[in-house]
């Protein structure tokens, strides 16, 4: 854990303070989409399948009265393609009614809805086709964000075009952990990192045809990658097709969306373990709040855009440990905001404990628990420490023990 300072900090106002959500990782019974596919698919290496997930597709005024009542000032999450788009060219009114009426909802609480167009899965019907490999996906992508925006644009607050792309894109074809779950296929990882800068560029490009006036942008995947002795080469090369193709293609966005939760060292050969004592955090990697001042200042010199954290937590089963990593990621974001880095807010990932993809439901990253029977949400103490520091506009002293 990493000790707070005992003096309070204050934030500039203005600073818009939320949580984030997924639409597959909360709604339940996606099952027209990639990833329900793959979760099935027993050489996967899943570790179950997302089921019912938080019920969030019955139960989202609930979730949304909670942002509220925490005393945030924004709810993220994404819409579903596959409910709105349930075969190629067919769009769903009801599936679109649904997520107008969830912004509609948090406009009513004085909330800014955060809308993601794609956050991981794709319908069926395009990946039993290529998925990303088609050629025509980023136009599939850009025609449902068209149809999407005709329907919620007047009721958007931000929009997010496109989730960590440079994420689906090693995970599906480098590293296999995503669908297509393909593995050291280099070619294809840069082809598809090209086809999803192609469709984020047509989706603003629809976005800001729509009804509707509201930033948009892209949100990326960073992480601090530092170099051991001789592993400047390996770092390069990965930050260049991690990131920096993505940071490249934002120019003309509104603001750029960083998701930052760890550190990655390389050495001579690749990429290293964990550096010997610093803890792992539930999902495997380095404990490191550093991460995000570092990759906030990354993405704001690289792109010359407004930054806004769109996630931004910790998987953990001690709920003190997620405060001390807030608060010292928090920390962070005040040192930017101190040598003028143009931060505009702050979403912690997650609202709910939730389907944390290839690892199932074992990772908690909520500030609300839910019951994975009855699903009742259970706001934890970082819940309302971080409903605080949104009320407040500052950040507590010291971490609460
Ligand atoms: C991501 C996603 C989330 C994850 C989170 C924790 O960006 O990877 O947006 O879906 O659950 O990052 O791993």
């Amino acid at each position: 854990m990493v000790a707070g300072t005992d003096e309070t900090i204050e934030f500039p106002e203005g600073v818009l303070w939320g949580t984030a959500t997924a639409a597959h990782q909360i709604e339940g019974g996606n099952v027209n989409n990639d990833w329900w596919a793959f979760e099935h698919d027993p050489s996967s290496g899943c570790a179950e399948s997302s089921g019912d997930a938080c019920d969030s597709f019955h139960r989202w005024r609930e979730d949304v009265d909670l942002v509220a009542e925490l005393g945030l000032g924004a709810y993220r999450f994404s819409l579903e393609w596959s409910r709105i788009e349930p075969a190629e060219g067919e769009f769903s009114v009801a599936a679109l009614d649904h997520y107008r009426r969830m912004c509609a909802a948090c406009q009513g609480h004085g909330l800014q809805p955060v809308v993601t167009f794609h956050h991981f899965t794709t319908p069926r019907w395009l990946a039993d086709r290529g998925g990303w490999e088609s050629p025509d996906a980023p136009d599939c992508f850009a025609r449902f964000v068209t149809r999407a925006t005709a329907h919620l644009g007047d009721l958007i607050g931000w929009a997010c075009t496109i989730n960590e792309p440079n994420a689906v894109a090693v995970m599906g074809y480098t590293l296999g952990g995503f669908p297509p779950g393909v593995k050291d296929a280099f070619d294809r990882h840069l082809a598809v990192n090209g086809a999803f800068v192609r469709a984020h560029r047509l989706a603003v490009e629809a976005l800001r045809s729509g009804p509707g006036t509201f930033p948009v942008g892209l949100t990326l995947s960073m992480a601090e990658m530092v170099a051991a002795e001789g592993g400047e080469q390996f770092r390069d090369a990965a930050a260049q097709v991690l990131e920096d193709q993505f940071l490249e293609a934002t120019g003309g966005d509104d603001f750029i969306g960083v998701q930052s939760y760890t550190r990655l060292r390389f050495g001579p050969k690749g990429l290293l373990a964990g550096e010997d004592g610093v803890p792992l955090t539930q999902m495997g990697y380095e404990y490191w709040p550093q991460a995000v001042a570092h990759t906030v200042r990354r993405a704001a010199s690289a792109t010359g855009l407004p930054v806004l954290v769109t996630e931004s937590g910790i998987g953990t089963e001690d709920d003190r440990e997620r405060i001390a990593y807030l608060h010292e990621a928090l920390r962070g974001v005040r040192s930017c905001l101190d040598d003028g880095v143009d931060v505009r807010g702050y979403f912690v990932w997650s609202l709910l404990d939730n389907f944390e993809w290839s690892l199932g439901y074992r990772p908690k990253f909520g500030i609300v628990g839910v019951d994975r029977t009855t699903f009742e949400r259970r706001p934890k103490p970082s819940a309302h420490w971080f409903g605080e520091v949104a009320r407040t506009n500052q950040l507590p002293g010291p971490v609460p023990s």
